[in-house]
């Protein structure tokens, strides 16, 4: 049997496309160390490859990616293996760099689920196509985590509404942008019924055929609270509470989707994007390794992991909201 079958992604070039192809649909595709490797190998052969025009990254299943192997990342953790972690989560945003980076097209095809891990592969290329069924969140707050792969960055960038408080809002809440949410946002750039073939037509026809085929947008929930998002939910998470009790529905919103969220990643993340405002995404994903460093060799990393995926009891019991000075103090600032 040929090796590559094995392989949890997949590579090839069809005419002067590079096409990698996420093959771990038991896992959701969770990106594991293995699978950014074989991602970032393939991104730097076909970097000065003349016969190489534009990247496509799909899925061979219906949903695109669920985030990081963070089961993995939590056994690593437990068994005196962080040193190992750290190197796995640097890995992946020197990835999320490179894709930014990119000298050539970098083209996601998204359908299903496209959280934490998955947005760092998809979110940061010139195109981002989706499904009508595709839906985007950063999550991470459940597991104890941060916000991190340069989304941290990237919400508080996005093209059609760059602003520190949507991006907050969304990095703090995990809010689920739909295919509607994420054409109004920028975050993706064309809606179509069907990523069925899609690739090969990029293949066959180039990148003009995403605007033959592109739906018109829907409407976007999100937008209602645009306005809102953008004056509450600016300083520490402490701060951002208080400013949002002059938002009465906004601030109902939040306390739903943030019920089963750490308090420490609540006040972590809050900080990590205040930091990360300002400034390019290099300094912003340095940002995220070195807080996250510290976040998941706390408690609440191990325990939101083992609630929310290893017995999937959502039970987790988090370690009361700790003061911001112990995150604030090791990341960086610009200006
Ligand atoms: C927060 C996360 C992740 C998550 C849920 C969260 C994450 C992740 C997965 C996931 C989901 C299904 C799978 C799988 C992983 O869920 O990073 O292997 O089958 O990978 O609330 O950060």
């Amino acid at each position: 049997m040929n090796e590559s079958m094995e392989k949890p992604v997949k590579t090839t070039v069809i005419n002067t496309t590079g096409v990698i192809t996420l093959d771990r649909p038991k896992a959701l595709n969770s990106l594991n160390n293995e699978m950014v490797t074989i991602i970032s190998e393939a991104l730097e052969k076909w970097r000065d490859d003349e016969g190489v025009e534009q990247v496509v990254i799909r899925s061979s299943g219906k949903h695109f990616c669920a985030g990081g192997d963070v089961r993995e990342a939590r056994d690593g953790i437990l068994n005196g293996r962080a040193g190992d972690v750290d190197r796995f989560f640097a890995e992946e945003y020197e990835l999320n760099l490179t894709i930014a980076n990119y000298p050539k097209p970098y083209i996601a095809l998204v359908s299903g689920v496209d959280m934490g891990g998955g947005l760092g592969v998809s979110a940061h290329g010139t195109h981002m196509v989706v499904t009508e069924d595709a839906f985007a969140s950063m999550p991470e707050m459940n597991i104890g985590y941060i916000t991190d792969v340069g989304m941290s960055w990237r919400l508080q960038h996005l093209p059609k509404h760059p602003t520190q408080g949507l991006g907050t809002f969304l990095a703090l809440t995990g809010y689920r942008l739909t295919a509607d949410d994420m054409l109004e946002t920028g975050l993706a750039t064309h809606k179509v019924e069907s990523l069925d073939g899609l690739a090969e037509r990029i293949a066959q026809e180039g990148l003009d055929v995403l605007d033959e085929i592109a739906l018109a947008p829907g409407t976007s929930d999100l937008a209602r609270w645009f306005d809102d998002a953008d004056e509450a939910f600016l300083g520490s998470w402490a701060q951002i509470r208080k400013n949002l009790e002059n938002y009465p529905e906004l601030r109902d919103l939040t306390k739903k989707l943030t019920e089963k969220a750490s308090p420490s990643a609540l006040v972590a993340a809050a900080e990590l994007m205040e930091a990360n405002a300002s400034g390019e995404l290099a300094q912003a994903l340095e940002n995220e390794r070195i807080l996250g460093a510290v976040v998941c060799r706390e408690p609440d990393f191990a325990e939101g992991v083992r609630a929310v995926l290893v017995d999937k009891t959502h039970d987790a019991s988090f370690t009361p909201e700790p003061h911001p000075a112990k995150y604030r103090e090791v990341l960086s600032r610009p200006r």
